[in-house]
């Protein structure tokens, strides 16, 4: 193998059960990398969660647990989230920022950073006072400017003012050769609006931050920094570069560094497109070579939050539509990369329509007729007999759903062809002609399973079997119907 894909997801708060933006995020890039993985690619996906500062600590205090033993409870509410027998997201490497390897990779990366020269030749960290208004929820400094009534927009709660003496980075020697990777598509940000936003950002000229904290205590501890934890955004954004052993083990950086896609919402657009470009310049490694900033998607209309009480479970979808039900409802609704909303009241009816109507009975129907009218003799020959046009949207464009749009329209043709053909009325006077039509309708059905392999693998592995053995029998349905 010689081409790698390396896929990161963003590593999740722990301070949560995982929710519907965090499977979206995570099977899109499960999406990606089965699919490269099928193109015989040396793939590596990571996904995992994000365990450190106060926004957890608080999280754990509520729940009367000490932060550790809340963070090994909540990452693995989102390991079974995301297993085989829920969403089916197959990961190479899943991290946890208390991992001791990701820790001791963190002071290793700061003990770097303190040696490092920017490219003006000045020391990349330095020592300075911040006073600021912090906001937890967003484990970020806030300006006035930010706040609404004085509280943090996001967040409804008011910032505290934090006043403290911290390590700074000094980002601002990285801003123009930020801005020209940007630029010149080095590191492509996509969309294209995405990539406007990120050179906007810079325009504004985005003060040094804060890479410690003195003022919380759920870190990483820094050796030459004393009473210091290192900021969690450093930590966390660390964490794609030491799941591959950075720095002390340099055999998978060398495979799969830089990564290819880093997927995330606009949410956290900023510290991927500023903060984490310039923390690989000064560790002087190469940069992701593209970054996907999704939307962030309401659920029928509205914001997805615990007060209105529409957040969705994964786990849940997963109990009433199945795991590849799921992946499809969820990656069918709008073209990845749009502002959009998911409209969960419409999951039934699209689930009934498009796969119990739709693939299911496409299935069952040809399966049915094959082993009433050809004891179930596999009819078909693999000729190309209908000439298939095999060229689909490009997933590595991250064409995701309009190549389920492409493949709903297969699904129609090869209903549109039994319906014209009526093999039930062929089979009473031409069986040569019923073979034919039904290895064609078959030939059909292996490609729309072939081509859903990384949307729907269980699905498409079952369709496979079934119409690839010598005797096709029918089988439970697929996709039962929902009342
Ligand atoms: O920000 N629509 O973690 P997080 C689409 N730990 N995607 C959504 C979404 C929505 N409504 N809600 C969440 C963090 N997401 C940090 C990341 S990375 C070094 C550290 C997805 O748990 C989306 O991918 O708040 C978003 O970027 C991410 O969850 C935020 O997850």
């Amino acid at each position: 193998m010689d081409k790698k894909f390396y896929i990161t997801t963003p590593i999740y708060y722990v301070n949560d059960k995982p929710h519907a933006g965090h499977a979206y995020t995570t099977l899109v890039a499960d999406v990606l990398a089965r699919y490269h993985r099928q193109n015989g690619e040396d793939t590596f996906f990571l996904t995992g969660t994000d365990e450190h500062g106060s926004k957890i600590a608080e999280a754990a205090a509520k729940h009367n647990q000490t932060p550790q033993e809340f963070c090994d409870q909540v990452s693995g509410v989102f390991k079974t989230a995301w297993d085989k027998d829920h969403l089916g997201i197959a990961y190479d490497y899943f991290i946890r920022t208390t991992d001791p390897n990701h820790e001791q990779a963190v002071r290793d990366i700061f003990q770097k950073l303190l040696e490092a020269k920017t490219p003006a030749n000045n020391p990349v960290l330095y020592e300075g006072e911040y006073a600021g208004l912090y906001c937890t929820g967003c484990e970020k400094f806030l300006t006035e400017k930010e706040l609404v009534n004085g509280l943090c927009p996001d967040h409804k709660r008011a910032p505290e003012v934090l006043k403290e003496k911290n390590y700074f980075f000094r980002l601002a020697d990285y801003l123009p050769a930020i801005e020209q990777k940007i630029v010149s598509g080095e590191l492509q940000i996509l969309p294209e609006h995405k990539k406007n936003e990120a050179l906007g950002f810079i325009k504004q000229n985005v003060p040094d931050f804060s890479v410690s904290r003195s003022s919380v205590k759920w870190g990483v501890d820094l050796p030459f920094a004393p009473g210091q934890v290192a900021y969690v955004w450093i930590d966390a954004l660390s964490n794609y570069i030491t799941a591959l052993g950075y720095p002390k083990n340099l055999e998978l950086m060398a495979k799969y560094w830089p990564a290819d896609v880093q997927l995330m919402a606009q949410d956290i657009s900023k510290f991927h497109t500023i903060y984490w470009p310039a923390l690989l310049m000064a560790l002087n490694l190469p940069l992701p070579k593209t970054m996907f900033i999704h939307g962030f998607f309401t659920i029928d209309g509205q914001k997805m939050s615990k007060s209105i009480g529409n957040v969705i479970d994964p786990n849940d979808l997963v109990a009433q539509f199945g795991q590849d039900g799921t992946r499809y409802l969820l990656l069918s609704q709008f073209p990845l990369g749009q502002e959009a909303d998911l409209q969960a009241s419409l999951f039934k009816e699209r689930y009934n329509n498009d796969l119990a109507n739709g693939l299911g009975n496409l299935v069952a129907r040809t399966a049915n007729m094959i082993e009433t009218y050809l004891a179930g003799k596999n009819p078909i020959t693999k000729k190309n007999s209908l000439n298939l046009n095999n060229d689909l949207p490009d997933l590595n464009k991250f064409f995701i759903y309009e190549y389920l749009v492409a493949i709903r329209s297969l699904i129609d043709q090869a209903n549109r062809l039994i319906d014209e053909k009526k093999p039930w009325q062929l089979v009473k006077t031409d069986l040569a002609s019923t073979q034919e039509v039904l290895g064609q309708v078959g030939e059909l059905i292996i490609l729309v399973a072939e081509k859903l392999a990384p949307i729907m693998p269980a699905i498409s592995a079952k369709i496979t079997k079934q119409f690839t053995s010598d005797i096709i029998k029918k089988e439970e349905a697929l996709f039962p119907r929902l009342n």
